[in-house]
């Protein structure tokens, strides 16, 4: 067999199984290629997207105007490094920083390097700015947190499966409680050798738990009481998903540091950035951080691109009246429902919660079933499925979806 050959879907999946690591477990689906809101496997088969590899894909799948930039600027220079000046990286960061309001951006690649880069920044502006003594600064976060996958950012995650066996851990981690103001402001009173206060504005792993209405507001309030510093991760939530350019904007609050990954490049390559005004990122100095990849040509010319679909095809606002409509469909599906106990989300990120246990297997089932259905989703616990699809999808669209998952709901009852 050459190595291009066509495979069928168990060859795809035989391989992966026998070649590749085994950190996934992957429903069993092989895709092959994507296109808006649908994706195809190896068959032919055609499927709804409703994870959106995790709300990468936000401007959906091959965006002709994302690709376009991406293949036009891989034809014309790829990477210098960051030794060296390009043209593209000077256009986006002011592109960028004017569409979020920051005066400065640094950029990355991966969702966790730029988490980790905001740490890096709010230590360093807690020694140099705020006066604490070296090596005693702490950043409070939040249980049931999903920020990565480097060493120091499972040093603060309470997921077993996650953390077991990676130690020793980063020291410096004030765990509280998620949606709980008074644990912020014991936590912040108790200490003076706070530096921040890193959230999502809505917990997506911890299976879309959205705060109290007023949470990060008051959580901003409380920060700058303190001067401590607000950071936002909108890795996730950012880039139109939840109904707004950014999750925070529902409740008009401007983080300190702001975290932005996955749908910065429409998920056609690996795109992430952190911004700050000029009084916080000014600590950063030559050869403090950086990265080979980080702000290469091909990804500021897809940057770009991948903001101004978001603009251009007012994805926020298509969000926001989907998300509407969706949940309107499934809570009058649920009334009558004894198999799910609800619906919620903001925008185009949702989750039902099915009426079982934690650790069933009832929501990896319903996922296998929808996808014979032609949905694809993915559960976040074994009661809870995730439903994010792309925010390009039209209402007649999302109705075609909702009759599908209704229907293959009302097969487990
Ligand atoms: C995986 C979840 C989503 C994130 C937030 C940083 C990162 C992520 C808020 C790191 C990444 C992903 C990664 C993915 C699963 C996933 C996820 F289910 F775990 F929670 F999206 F919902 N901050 N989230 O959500 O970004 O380094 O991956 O680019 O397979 O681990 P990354």
């Amino acid at each position: 067999m050459a190595i291009l050959d066509q495979l069928t879907s168990q060859e795809a999946m035989d391989l992966e199984n026998k070649y590749g690591a085994h950190n996934y477990h992957p429903l069993p689906v092989v895709l092959s290629r994507g296109e808006g809101v649908y994706v195809w496997d190896v068959e032919g088969k055609k499927y709804y997207d409703f994870l959106s590899a995790y709300s990468a894909v936000n401007q959906g799948h091959c965006h002709p105007k994302i690709v376009g930039a991406m293949v036009n600027q891989a034809q014309t220079l790829t990477l210098t490094s960051r030794a060296f000046y390009n043209d593209m990286l000077g256009r986006y960061e002011k592109f960028a920083t004017e569409i979020f309001g920051f005066d400065k951006l640094l950029p990355m690649n991966t969702g966790a390097e730029a988490v980790e880069t905001a740490l890096k920044i709010c230590r360093k502006w807690a020694y140099e700015v705020k006066g604490i003594d070296e090596n005693e600064a702490d950043i409070i976060v939040c249980k049931n947190n999903f920020h990565g996958r480097t060493t120091t950012i499972i040093s603060f995650s309470n997921d077993t499966v996650a953390r077991e066996n990676f130690g020793p851990f980063t020291k410096g981690f004030v765990k509280i409680d998620y949606d709980n103001l008074d644990a912020l402001e014991d936590a912040l009173k108790s200490n003076s050798n706070v530096a921040g206060f890193m959230a999502e504005p809505i917990q997506g792993e911890a299976g879309v738990y959205v705060p109290s209405e007023g949470y990060l507001a008051k959580a901003k309030a409380l920060c700058e009481k303190y001067n401590v510093l607000f950071i936002a991760d909108e890795v996730q939530t950012g880039i139109a998903r939840t109904g707004k350019l950014l999750a925070v904007d529902h409740e008009n609050v401007k983080p300190d540091i702001l975290i932005l990954g996955k749908a910065l490049s429409g998920g056609a390559y690996p795109v992430s950035a952190v911004l700050a005004n000029d009084a916080i990122m000014n600590v950063i100095r030559p050869g403090n951080h950086g990265s080979t990849f980080g702000g290469n040509p091909v990804a500021a010319a897809v940057g770009i691109a991948a903001l101004e679909v978001v603009r251009d095809e007012q994805l926020a606002d298509n969000a926001e009246e989907l998300g509407q409509l969706f949940r309107s469909e499934l809570n009058t599906y649920i009334k009558s429902s004894d198999l799910v106990n609800l619906v919620r989300g903001k925008g185009l990120l949702n989750a039902i919660v099915i009426n079982d246990s934690e650790d069933s297997d009832t929501a990896w089932n319903i996922c296998l079933k929808l996808r014979d259905n032609g949905l694809l989703a993915k559960p976040t616990h074994g009661n809870i499925i995730r439903f994010a699809p792309p925010l390009v999808m039209t209402e007649e669209q999302l109705l075609d979806c909702v009759s599908i998952i209704i229907k293959t709901l009302k097969d487990f009852e």
